[in-house]
């Protein structure tokens, strides 16, 4: 293994794990179809090398002084390994672990919760600037990151209210994406309805969670706003700030064994400007017509 995140311990064996309630981490570097500028496939490992510039204690936390075992499993191709998948999650159920999943693009969550144990108390929840609900995308390609919650939806026959989106503010969405939300086809909490009544957000992604068993957490780093992450591919604005997300965090994690982190794409790039402009002329557009 190339390098590990700070303070887990590398195994390549997953019998490596005794203790119950562990973390386990590993790497989906993986990009389905060629995006522009892509790069997410590099985030794994360069987000374990950026760990070592960490000493992992806050003055809230001490990583190295914690009940849990953190183990790294180093990374996964999607694809030729398949089989290790389906073993991690054999391993969770037996050892009750915890998963932290580093992608790739958001594809790889298709990848991870297609093989995921489901039933009718198991439920999803995905931040993201964007619905990911395509039936295609890009035009002709069924199985991408436009498309991973169509797919799980279809594949699991999953219901409406197994599935919530937070966010979905970006306007590079596409028109059936759109009127699958305006029909309730999964629940959703857009991003704007934080900041007119917190409260009440809030109150949905608590009964949310509460009558589930399980919780799986996808986080796409577009869902918080380009303000914070102005380095991404995907850069977007009016997004999460990062306490908001603390706080939505310490809602959904508890009943959550399950997190993927996708698209960290960490390629310098100067859009930053345009693309608030862009995203202030739509936004100046909406409100016109409301
Ligand atoms: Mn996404």
């Amino acid at each position: 293994m190339k390098s590990i995140f700070l303070g887990f311990f590398p195994i390549s064996k997953l019998s490596e794990i005794k203790k119950k309630n562990s973390v386990l981490l590993y790497g989906l570097p993986f990009e389905r179809i060629k995006a522009t500028p892509g790069g997410s496939k590099k985030a794994p490992d360069a987000l374990r090398k950026q760990s070592m510039e960490f000493s992992g204690i806050s003055s809230d936390f001490n990583m190295f002084e914690n009940k849990s075992d953190y183990f790294d499993f180093g990374n996964i191709d999607p694809i030729r390994e398949k089989e290790k998948i389906k073993k991690i999650w054999k391993k969770t159920d037996d050892l009750n672990l915890r998963l932290l999943v580093l992608g790739g693009d958001h594809s790889i969550t298709y990848d991870t919760l297609s093989q995921a144990p489901w039933n009718e108390k198991t439920a999803v929840i995905w931040l993201d600037a964007h619905a990911d609900l395509a039936d295609e995308y890009p035009p002709g390609i069924f199985y991408s990151h436009g498309t991973v919650f169509t797919n799980l939806k279809k594949d699991n026959n999953l219901a409406g209210n197994q599935m919530l989106l937070i966010g979905g503010h970006a306007y590079t969405q596409t028109k059936e994406e759109f009127h699958k939300l305006k029909n309730k086809e999964v629940s959703f909490i857009p991003m704007h309805q934080f900041f007119e009544s917190k409260e009440e957000s809030m109150k949905t992604i608590r009964e949310f969670v509460k009558d589930k068993d399980r919780v799986f957490l996808s986080l796409d780093v577009d869902s918080i706003d380009q303000a914070y992450v102005p380095t991404l591919g995907t850069a977007e604005p009016f997004g999460l700030t990062p306490y908001l997300l603390v706080e939505i965090l310490k809602l959904i994690l508890p009943k959550t064994s399950y997190v993927d982190i996708v698209e960290t794409q960490f390629e310098k790039t100067n859009r930053i400007a345009l693309n608030f402009v862009v995203g202030l002329v739509f936004k100046i557009l909406e409100i016109w017509e409301t």
